[in-house]
């Protein structure tokens, strides 16, 4: 038609996910790893180039790992076509399934090096959607695209926008400036593309500026920006600089060695350097567990990482491990230009940003000659390499002072004046150093070494330091330091002259040492009553004093099946309850359903023993055919495993047959099955019918995004009339266990309640 039109070849996000553990109470175990992402992205995208695509529409992402496959996988091609991502959002806490914000998520993949346009898609219809496209509009650096769904499906799996009202919101945002690519994604139809396409002729394209700074990311973005501070880095995760986390890595205890992590984030830490490289274990096996082990635990892996390893396997093995975009620390000249190339090109096609140390052939840099040689040096070879400045922090080595040797009095001065120089010569490049490393001489001393530290930091930051890895624990405000001890403290660090060290040793020698300040104490809830303690344990995902508390409910109530019904049942409806206000994401969610099983771990003993387990009642679970989704599925195994049901969990793509063969071989007590998309309501309603040929009467509960009150009652209970609607896995568990107790009185209240709804539905 005389038009220019360009064919994209679509990459959708695959049914897995990198990031979620598909099985709670393995939160390292994955079905496939990164490595087999990029294969299987490779595969499609090298087929869809030969194809004749003309770019590349990674879309649908909810997990930003699997996103980082793809255009990994896209880099090993040569990067041949431009690349749009387009994530999209699961609830109303507008964050991706994994919980990223969605400027979390962009800085995970900003990095791909022919990405052309960032959006979203799918997702709760252009309404809902409209306020994270301005959101987006305000952090993004490159074009903006937005293709929605016609809506949310409704009750019977259809979508409600109509062309008009689609277009408008989408013109509003266009009028806005906010937008560069448009179109419509489920539900819409070519009216829709027709009216969108009408609705936004002659606007201004928005524009866009490219990012300024570094911003690292968890699940929430954190930019690197000097004029709110320094950025704070956790040096506790670190085997070879903790001997309490060595021990807890080699022992496998990674609930303790998770509690560390957390220590540091709520001492103020942003990012947490991990370092495994303890020879005695396999340090990369160690990276991937702990890291798996953070995406599963919100309060952690809000922050972002960086990994600290001398291995390379291991820093892969960091990198194909993080959702968020991290920093590798580190790389450098040591080994000669080919290699330190070809780390730096492998860690940006990664997506991290890089730690350089002033390291080369020769060792390592410890004079302000040497290291701002070095610096200028391995900039102009990475920059040269396509490497962008805002991803290369610089590290000039922090060395300790005070030791006595003539040769290091000048080592804290010229670090602050190496930090100066790389800010004021180096465009763009950042820079950070460990901090703690300066006070090694002072072991044992710690108010001494917080002094240190704390002074140290003060001029570095002033000077330009960026980022330091630091023990949060260990930090004062440099105006509370005692006068007299800041000022030998600031002599020693710019030398102030010959007798600077012996000042500060004698002063030393007269404080006492304080040892290590206790670490920030877990939420005090002493106050509180047991059951509203494990309540707000569960709805909070804390296991630190469950065992007490839990025991305490115990004694209390006197039976362990009370303490399940009430308090953790009602923890888990306020977890439900939450999650649907999108208060609550879905890691949180995970989270606290593994505190139920813990709990009911403690209670197990207490239960009453008179049968076997097959005395429980039955629950068999399946997501129907034709729809892969089980995330919630898998929570509501979780949940009535937890509330004392045998789960047989026959898993995704289960045809009605087999579902109903399996119920009737294990004498299931209850059937429910789940799924997300519209045809799985049509799976739902022959499941219904099957039931009724073959005479069962067994309940069957139904469930997930696309099952609704609604539908069950028009559509699925004419059908099959034992059939009800769980909105979510506690909801669910609280119906199961109301039917067993009373199983008429249940399908009383229950079609009572669906004839309520057809008569509302028939009056319109
Ligand atoms: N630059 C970069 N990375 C680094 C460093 C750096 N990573 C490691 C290190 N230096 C920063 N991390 C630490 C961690 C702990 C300590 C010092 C630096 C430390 N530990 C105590 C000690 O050894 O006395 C505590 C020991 C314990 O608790 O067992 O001081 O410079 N890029």
């Amino acid at each position: 038609a005389g038009r220019k039109v360009y064919v994209a070849g679509s990459v959708g996000p695959t049914g897995k996910s990198l990031t979620l553990a598909s099985d709670a109470s393995d939160p390292a175990f994955r079905q496939y790893g990164f490595d087999d992402f990029v294969e299987a992205y490779r595969e499609e995208m090298e087929a869809l180039v030969r194809g004749g695509a003309d770019l590349i529409l990674l879309e649908t992402c909810f997990d930003a790992l699997n996103a980082k496959a793809a255009i990994y996988a896209l880099d090993l091609l040569g990067n041949p076509l431009p690349l749009i991502v387009s994530a999209t959002v699961s609830d109303r806490s507008g964050r991706t399934l994994t919980g990223q914000t969605l400027e979390a998520f962009y800085r995970s993949v900003e990095h791909a090096p022919t990405l052309c346009a960032f959006g979203i898609n799918c997702a709760l219809g252009a309404g809902m959607m409209a306020p994270l496209v301005s959101e987006t509009a305000g952090f993004a650096g490159h074009a903006v695209s937005f293709y929605p769904n016609a809506g949310i499906p409704d009750e019977l799996g259809r979508y409600n926008d109509s062309p008009d009202a689609m277009a408008a919101v989408i013109r509003g945002l266009a009028e806005r400036g906010l937008l560069n690519i448009v179109g419509g994604c489920c539900g819409t139809t070519p009216e829709h593309i027709k009216a969108i396409a009408g609705a936004v002729k002659g606007l201004k394209p928005r524009r866009w500026t490219p990012r300024e700074r570094l911003t690292v990311s968890g699940l929430e973005a954190f930019p690197i920006d000097r004029s709110r501070n320094f950025t704070n880095i956790g040096e506790r995760t670190n085997v070879a600089g903790s001997r309490k986390f060595a021990s807890l890595v080699a022992e496998d205890n990674y609930d303790e060695a998770l509690r560390i992590a957390a220590a540091q984030i709520e001492g103020g830490a942003s990012v947490i350097d991990i370092n495994m490289d303890d020879p005695m274990v396999d340090s990369s096996e160690k990276m991937r567990t702990f890291l798996r082990h953070i995406s599963g635990e919100p309060a952690i892996a809000r922050a972002a990482v960086m990994i600290d390893s001398s291995h390379w396997d291991t820093i892969l093995e960091g990198l194909k491990n993080t959702p968020g975009k991290c920093i590798v620390n580190s790389i450098s000249l040591k080994e000669g230009e080919e290699e330190f190339i070809r780390k730096a090109r492998t860690i940006h096609a990664l997506g991290g940003a890089m730690v350089v140390m002033a390291f080369d052939e020769e060792g390592q840099a410890v004079t302000f000659a040497r290291k701002i040689q070095i610096c200028e040096r391995s900039y102009r070879l990475l920059t040269a390499a396509g490497i962008p400045p805002l991803d290369i922090v610089f590290d000039v080595n922090v060395l300790s002072i005070g030791t006595g040797i003539d040769e290091h009095a000048r080592f804290g001065v010229d670090f602050i004046e190496a930090v100066r120089w790389v800010k004021g010569n180096l465009p763009g490049a950042l820079t950070s150093g460990g901090i703690s490393n300066l006070s090694f001489a002072f072991r044992g001393n710690n108010p001494v070494r917080e002094a240190m530290h704390s002074v140290f930091l003060y001029h570095a930051v002033k000077a330009g330091l960026d980022m330091a890895i630091v023990n949060p624990q260990m930090l004062q405000i440099y105006d509370d330091i005692e006068p007299g001890l800041r000022q030998a403290v600031e002599d020693v660090v710019f030398d102030t002259d010959k007798d600077a060290t012996s000042r500060l040793v004698s002063l030393a020698s007269s404080m006492v040492s304080s040892g290590e300040r206790p670490a920030a104490q877990a939420v005090e809830q002493k106050d509180a009553d047991p059951e509203e303690r494990l309540k707000t344990a569960l709805v909070k995902g804390l296991s630190q004093n469950l065992k007490e508390d839990t025991l305490e409910c115990l004694e209390k109530l006197g039976s362990a099946v009370a303490v399940i019904e009430g308090p953790l049942m009602s923890g888990m409806e306020k977890v439900g309850e939450l999650f649907g206000d999108g208060r609550m994401f879905l890691p949180q969610v995970v989270k606290s359903a593994r505190v139920m099983r813990e709990a009911v771990a403690v209670l197990e003993p207490f239960m009453e023993r008179d049968g076997s387990s097959s005395d429980k009642p039955k629950f068999l679970i399946a997501t129907v055919q034709g729809d892969v989704h089980d995330i919630g599925k898998n929570i509501t195994a979780i949940v009535l495993t937890c509330s004392g049901f045998e789960v047989t969990d026959l898993g995704v793509m289960v045809p009605a047959s087999t579902l109903l063969d399996k119920a009737v071989e294990i004498g299931a007590d209850i059937i429910g099955v789940s799924g997300l998309i519209t045809p799985s309501l049509h799976r739902m309603e022959e499941i219904c019918r099957e039931m009724s040929a073959r005479g069962m009467d067994v309940p069957l509960f139904v469930g997930g995004a696309a099952a609704s009150a609604v539908h069950t009652a028009v559509k699925l209970a004419p059908l099959y009339p034992n059939v009800h609607y769980g909105p979510d896995a506690s909801a669910s568990a609280v119906m199961a266990k109301r039917y067993m107790q009373d199983p008429a009185g249940f399908m009383a209240a229950e079609a009572a309640q669906q004839e309520r709804l057809r008569a509302l539905r028939a009056a319109g």
